[in-house]
């Protein structure tokens, strides 16, 4: 078993998107273990995005991640942080293949609904960033 760090971002509560999205990483066979809505501030975003500090839309995505609440979550099963980055679709929602949660749904790159970890080394130090565990 393996668990990855995945985040419902504001514009997926906005959207009222919460329960398709969850169907989905459900639908596939993974386990939700935990989740809880967090309202995000500067500091951990700075934290969380600091591969993205000098890029010029950085202001932009912690303004955008602190605009409402996300609904983080430990998500658990065979291959899970692979396996979530294929079923969220590329970054640039333009190249998010349909059947994808950004290919069906995203219309922007920036706000692009979901957040999950790109490796197990940074699943873990995700997990204990927002889950303390
Ligand atoms: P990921 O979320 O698919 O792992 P990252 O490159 O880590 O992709 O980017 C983090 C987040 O920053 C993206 O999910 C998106 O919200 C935002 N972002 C990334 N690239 C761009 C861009 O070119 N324009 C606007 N926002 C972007």
């Amino acid at each position: 078993m393996e668990r990855t760090y995945i985040m419902l971002k504001p514009d997926a509560i906005k959207r009222k998107l919460v329960g398709k999205i969850i169907s989905r990483i459900e639908e596939k066979g993974y386990i939700i273990t935990d989740a809880k809505m967090m309202q995000l501030d500067e500091a951990i975003l700075k934290e969380h995005y600091a591969h993205l500090a000098d890029k010029p839309f950085f202001h932009s995505i912690v303004e955008y991640m602190v605009s409402g609440p996300v609904l983080a979550m430990i998500v658990e099963g065979e291959n899970a942080v692979l396996g979530m980055r294929k079923i969220m679709g590329a970054t640039k929602f333009e190249d998010a293949e349909a059947g994808t949660i950004r290919g069906d749904y995203a219309f922007n790159t920036q706000e692009n609904l979901i957040h999950g970890s790109d490796s197990v080394e940074n699943a873990e130090i995700e997990i204990k960033r927002f889950f303390h565990k």
